[in-house]
């Protein structure tokens, strides 16, 4: 089902009842009663519960929100423009996130994409705590970064960077296997400039 993004005007609920006459700017959304509390969810969860308890996968697990304590600061930063007149569209950039062991130690590490303001790479240090191991070349600040995807494009091992942007091309990064990149997208073939989406490696 698809939202109906039309704007509302204000009640007391403004979320239960559409103008009527033509839309008017607003930076609400309307979502109908039916996707906020949906009469099905609570059966599907019982449901689910039922079907957990006489599976042998374990399942009886939870997260715990340890942000403030990995070391983690990241912002997902938006341009201007789209502060001022899309708000309450989401759009296809600055949304990516890759992880992959960039160092070799076992160790996921976190690349994550920014619209504006610059991307950041996070290695893993164990126990759940995280270095910031952002370069300049790594954090493309004068562009807008989409997504990005990590693979081996040269069988050395290491995981190798791929990061979409709008704005002076994509950029291939190759690891030195120490968690080092280099530019190396000229010359590569997929210095696509234009307004990419996101980029999916595969054999
Ligand atoms: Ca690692
Ligand atoms: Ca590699």
């Amino acid at each position: 089902m698809l939202l109906q993004l039309l704007p509302v005007v204000i009640g007391d609920n403004p979320y239960d009842s559409i103008a009527e006459g033509p839309p008017r700017f607003s930076s609400r959304l309307h979502v109908p009663p039916s996707i906020r509390k949906p009469p099905w969810l609570l059966q599907r969860r019982q449901i689910q519960f039922e079907l957990a308890a006489g599976s042998s996968v374990r399942s009886d697990f939870s997260f715990t929100d340890r942000l403030e304590e990995s070391g983690i600061i990241f912002r997902n930063r938006i341009t201007d423009d789209s502060g001022k007149r899309y708000l309450p569209v989401h759009y296809d950039l600055g949304c990516g996130l890759a992880a992959a062991d960039i160092d070799g130690d076992s160790l996921p590490d976190l690349f994550l994409v920014n619209k504006s303001g610059g991307n950041k790479l996070w290695r893993n240090l164990g126990e759940g705590r995280f270095a910031n191991w952002t370069t300049p070349e790594l954090a493309l600040a004068d562009r807008i970064s989409v997504s990005a995807s990590f693979a081996d494009i040269d069988n050395d091992g290491d995981p190798d960077l791929y990061v979409t942007a709008v704005r002076d091309g994509n950029v291939l990064f190759e690891n030195d296997g120490r968690g080092g990149f280099t530019d190396i997208a000229i010359g590569s073939g997929i210095d696509y400039r234009g307004h990419p989406s996101a980029a999916v490696f595969f054999d």
